[in-house]
């Protein structure tokens, strides 16, 4: 930066600066929503809503994306049992915050996911077998981000804020009418890597949505120990964005409050934060044993309302799911895994010498024994 022709670097400057005091002047936002949205109804005396935007054929597809993810998780804990992964961080009750948000973005917008979203990329049409090589922590589970305009799997919380508000101002700057979207959690919104993308995006009134998996839970610590704000869509507020809650469990709700930030994000309106309330009813990761701190009669009330069965009652009410469905659906996504987990493990050893490449232009000389040494461990 510090090399940047100083006529560039005004350039650049100027235009940050006037970009600021626009979007500062239009800063005028509500309090942010504290309800939650919902569009499924209990199949009782709460009825179901329509969702514009998603005919017969969206809805199924949508289905279809639950049950892949849904499969994903499950198969992948089966996996770590087995040996064939490694620690993994299991989504069970994820599943519509990821499906609902994905189905209301075009496939140019950018996807930053957190570990939490590591098989997001299912969606994007990435194979089982390279999200799964990432578990096994071999090469075979990187991928060049342009490929699927989806950013590698972030693992330090809250990092990749930042680089989404970037690359969404890159956007901006290029005059795109694409948008892009961060997944993190509600541990996240202490960090100061999500203070730093959410104000930079705001200031910048870039295209970004903020998307807050708020399941309640930063490992062991809750969220009442997380924050003194009401509600994480309050936190908006201070930001000057409009903040959204949604019910996280509830797939259409989560996609009618993404596809109304897109179009906002596209129209030049800026950033949008979604809180999407939900409950983490299964451990941390494969490593965790949440009976040490989580109150289990809670873990089986939240279940009863867990995210893919909620939508199949509403597909079924709808006349629009049948068993038979169901049943083929589910069968092609146990077969998809089948196929993954077997296409993972054909992959020949990674190369040991990768673990030391790429981290630095100059490599200390220790790295050689070390290297060495490592071969020799594994034999
Ligand atoms: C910068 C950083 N600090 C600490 C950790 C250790 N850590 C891993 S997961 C986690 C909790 C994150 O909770 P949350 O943001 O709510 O996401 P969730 O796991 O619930 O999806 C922490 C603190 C980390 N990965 N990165
Ligand atoms: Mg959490």
């Amino acid at each position: 930066m510090w090399s940047t022709p100083s006529s560039r670097r005004s350039a650049t400057w100027s235009r940050v600066s006037s970009e600021r005091v626009d979007s500062a002047a239009m800063a005028q936002v509500l309090p942010a929503e504290s309800d939650l949205r919902r569009v499924i109804g209990n199949g009782g005396e709460v009825a179901d809503r329509e969702v514009d935007g998603l005919d017969e054929h969206g809805l199924l597809h949508l289905y279809r994306s639950l049950i892949l993810l849904r499969t994903y998780d499950e198969r992948s804990v089966v996996y770590h049992r087995q040996g064939r992964i490694g620690t993994y961080a299991i989504f069970w009750n994820h599943e519509a915050m990821q499906a609902g948000s994905v189905h209301a973005l075009s496939d140019d917008d950018w996807i930053f996911p957190s570990y939490r979203e590591s098989a997001i990329g299912l969606l994007r049409g990435m194979p089982p077998a390279t999200v799964l090589s990432w578990w096994r922590g071999h090469p075979a589970g990187w991928w060049n981000p342009a490929d699927y305009n989806l950013a590698s799997i972030c693992v330090p919380i809250g990092t990749h804020v930042p680089h989404a508000a970037g690359l969404a101002w890159g956007k901006k700057l290029h005059g795109e009418r694409s948008c892009a979207i961060v997944y993190f959690g509600d541990g996240a919104t202490s960090e100061g890597s999500f203070h730093e993308g959410a104000n930079f995006a705001a200031v910048m009134n870039v295209p970004l949505i903020l998307f807050c998996n708020n399941n309640q839970w930063a490992i062991s610590t809750p969220i009442t120990a997380q924050t003194r704000a009401e509600t994480l869509a309050d936190k908006a507020v201070g930001y000057g964005i409009p903040g959204v809650r949604v019910d996280g469990a509830d797939v259409l709700a989560v996609y009618e409050a993404t596809r109304d930030a897109v179009a906002r994000a596209r129209d030049g309106g800026g950033p949008t934060f979604i809180e999407a309330v939900t409950y983490r009813v299964a451990p941390h990761a494969t490593a965790d044993d949440h009976k040490a701190y989580i109150d289990l009669e809670r873990v089986e009330e939240e279940k009863k309302n867990e995210c893919v069965g909620r939508y199949e009652g509403y597909l079924r009410r709808a006349g629009l799911l049948d068993d038979a469905k169901a049943e083929e659906i589910k069968a092609w996504a146990i077969e998809l895994m089948r196929e993954g987990i077997k296409a993972a493990e054909a992959e020949p050893p990674a190369d040991p010498a990768l673990l030391f490449e790429h981290a630095f232009v100059d490599p200390p000389p220790s790295f050689q024994s070390d290297l060495e040494e490592l071969k020799r461990i594994l034999g």
